[in-house]
């Protein structure tokens, strides 16, 4: 089975047409990557319906054993077909080569550890005690949720999608996926390996289109969903819960951040301006995780500044499958004008920009690209509008602390609660401070390093419920309690 031309929706294991067409644009060049088929409202219907009959059949009897055993056979596919797979997240997202295989890998060990966490988690189960030697035996069953609305953002596209689909397949739910519109063509591709690894009919569906007033809107406020997982912006997670309050559906969010690192003066400098450069720069800024706000011990500022300004400059620009390549462009020309807002913003309110900070002039036919110089900003404080809104580009204000209780009250000055790094040398700090953040998760030493089993998500703004693990086997199903009176 070969992609159809233009990427369509794909409803009970068939392609099918939208109710109109959109032009998803290569960030690197301004090229047409694909026409996309938008899903109408009778699209996202269908693609419900096929998911809840879906539910009725062999699908819903399924053990856990079989769809430990699909979720194998589709990460073996993945790995098979993981060129067209990079090739996908490439073509629509603009990045490095290197970084779009890194999460082809790791879509394909979503399916591997759900598959394993599934088969090796049972459920409570207690002999209760009763007057008069009585007994009754309480156990619990863990049931499906049913449909999931599985709603996804541009940045890490293949990634997030099986973080979610991975965990909701492994339940015995049926899903349908919105991708985001600037990145549609993975998910089309993952329905062809969901047809060839044994998926059946409804159980996978991909509608395509935007979110206000499209697809997404269509999609979340659908009666007959049972369920809605989300990624993306705090304000699109509040849209969301309103849609799902009427008929008070369970939602899972991870939503924005401004998420903070704390270098203590005693830290192994080198190693953290490193792992700044690394939480700061990756995929130009575009991670939910990057570090947006550093601050730093006052008596080490200056080295620290210098040397994360000395890193952005060594960033080098150009086509993904150019090996020297650390940075592609942001994802889109209108996201660019959003971070470029920024920029002028952090001008205005008196920041020194100590590296970049504009638009850089590249050639090479790269000119109608959404490439973008990083910017980071010293004189600024917690007061100022770059250091509170979420800029999601490669963009970081530096606040010099004095003190460990003045670096975590800094650190916890925001609505958001995503993400914490902190680096030090005194462990017993590193476990103390990181224990004092009020975010979903805290780094010691290092950033974004994963362990699919823990529990990954945010607070405050930054989101609801955990995902990972078992935590995602807690959203995906409904568990309902027998007792048996014996
Ligand atoms: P977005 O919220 O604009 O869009 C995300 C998805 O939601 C897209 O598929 C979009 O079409 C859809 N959508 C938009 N409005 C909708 C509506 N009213 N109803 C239903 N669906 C709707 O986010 P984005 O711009 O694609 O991604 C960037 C944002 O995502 C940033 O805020 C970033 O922090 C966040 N993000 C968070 C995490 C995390 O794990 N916490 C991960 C990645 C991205
Ligand atoms: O690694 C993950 O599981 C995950 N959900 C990452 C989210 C990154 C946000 O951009």
């Amino acid at each position: 089975m070969t992609a159809p031309p233009g990427l369509r929706n794909f409803v009970d294991n068939r392609f099918v047409d939208g109710v109109a067409h959109f032009d998803k644009i290569s960030p690197v060049d301004g090229s047409l990557v694909a026409q996309v088929h938008e899903a109408g409202r009778e699209v996202v219907d269908r693609a419900v319906e096929a998911a809840r009959r879906a539910l009725e059949g062999p699908w819903g009897r399924s053990t856990v054993g079989e769809r430990a055993a699909l979720l194998r056979r589709i990460a073996d596919r993945i790995e098979e077909r993981s060129d067209e797979l990079l090739a996908a997240e490439i073509a629509d997202t603009g990045k490095p080569t290197a970084l779009a295989r890194q999460e082809v890998a790791r879509a394909a060990a979503n399916f591997r550890t759900f598959a394993d966490v599934v088969a090796a988690t049972g459920m409570d189960s207690f002999m209760t005690e009763l007057p008069e030697g009585r007994r009754a035996l309480n156990y619990a069953l863990r049931r499906p949720l049913g449909v999931v609305a599985v709603i996804v953002p541009w940045n890490l596209p293949l990634l997030l999608l099986t973080w979610k689909v991975a965990p909701a397949l492994a339940c015995g739910n049926t899903v349908v996926v919105k991708p985001s519109e600037e990145t549609p063509s993975s998910a089309s591709l993952l329905a062809e390996i969901m047809v060839e690894a044994g998926v059946p009919k409804g159980v996978f569906n991909v509608v395509h289109g935007f979110g206000t007033g499209s697809t997404g809107e269509f999609l979340t406020a659908h009666p007959a969903v049972d369920g809605i997982t989300f990624t993306g912006a705090s304000a699109t997670g509040a849209a969301i819960m309103r849609a799902a309050a009427p008929q008070v559906r369970p939602v899972s969010f991870e939503l924005g951040g401004k998420n903070a690192a704390l270098v203590f003066a005693d830290a192994d400098l080198d190693r953290a301006v490193e792992g700044l450069a690394r939480s700061v720069f990756t995929n130009t800024g575009q991670v939910c995780l990057c570090t947006e706000r550093v601050y730093v011990e006052a008596s080490v500022f200056e080295e620290v500044a210098l040397g994360l300004a000395q890193r952005a400059r060594e960033l080098r620009f150009g086509r993904p499958d150019d090996p020297l390549t650390t940075t592609g462009p942001l994802i889109s020309l209108k996201h660019r004008e959003k971070v470029l807002g920024y920029y002028r913003l952090a001008e205005q309110e008196g920041a020194h920009c100590l590296a970049g900070g504009g638009v850089p002039e590249l050639g090479g036919g790269l000119d109608a690209g959404a490439w973008i110089e990083p910017a980071l900003w010293t004189g600024l404080d917690n007061r100022h509008r770059v250091a509170r809104e979420e800029i999601f580009g490669p963009a970081a204000v530096l606040i010099p602390f004095t003190g460990e209780d003045e670096a975590v009250r800094l650190a916890n000055d925001t609505p958001y609660g995503l993400a914490a790094a902190v680096w030090t040398r005194d462990l017993e700090r590193g476990h103390r401070v990181a224990g004092r953040m009020r975010v979903g998760m805290s780094w010691v030493n290092t950033w974004y390093l994963r362990d699919l089993r823990s529990p990954f998500g945010g607070a405050g703004m930054s989101g609801i419920g955990r995902e990972g693990g078992t935590h995602s086997l807690h959203f995906y199903s409904e568990p309902t309690n027998v007792c048996v009176a014996l």
